[in-house]
């Protein structure tokens, strides 16, 4: 009687916090993990879990905030997460695939537009990311779970947060 009471406290203890651990995460997807949609002009649509980010090539991106404090963001490069898509890059983007362009949606209903030239390391050194982390931690709920981030930018309008999709249209008339 005595073991199976330490038992069940045992397993309370191991189960609660990583169920308030996750909390953050799932609280605004109504107990579902957070996603991140790759669609549109692309040759394989992606569904991408926090998981699935963590064990993609990783990379750092330093952005100022709104007061001009600069922080150190880590997460993956949208690059990455294109050649994972199969979206034109690289020698493929040229001639019409120049009107290509990305369309970024976050819960709140925000919208930010790139074109896909302003990603590509053919055209640019600068690498954007799809962030996870802000200073080594979690991005604080509300920003998170995955934010984008754009390096160098004079304003932080476009690292937005509540990242839903990315979509990959075509802009050709
Ligand atoms: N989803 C979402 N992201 C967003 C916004 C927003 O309204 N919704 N505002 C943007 C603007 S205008 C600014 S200035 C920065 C502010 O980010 P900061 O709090 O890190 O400075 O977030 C950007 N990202
Ligand atoms: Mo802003």
């Amino acid at each position: 009687m005595k073991r199976r009471f330490f038992v069940l406290v045992a397993i309370f203890c191991l189960v609660l916090p990583s169920a308030w651990a996750q909390a953050p995460q799932t609280a605004s997807t109504g107990g579902q993990p957070a996603v991140v949609k790759v669609t549109g002009e692309v040759l394989t649509p992606l569904t991408l879990t926090a998981t699935d980010l963590a064990a993609m090539p990783r990379t750092t991106a330093v952005a100022k905030d709104k007061q001009g404090v600069p922080h150190t963001f880590s997460g993956v490069a949208l690059s990455e997460i294109f050649n994972k898509a199969g979206v034109t890059t690289g020698r493929q983007l040229r001639g019409e695939n120049l009107a290509k362009y990305l369309l970024v949606t976050c819960a709140d209903g925000y919208q930010v537009v790139f074109s896909l030239a302003e990603l590509d390391s053919s055209f640019t050194d600068r690498v954007v990311i799809l962030a996870d982390q802000i200073e080594g931690r979690p991005l604080p709920a509300g920003t998170g779970p995955f934010r984008i981030v754009v390096p160098g930018e004079k304003k932080p309008a476009r690292n937005c947060f509540q990242v839903t999709t990315l979509a990959i249209r075509f802009a050709k008339e």
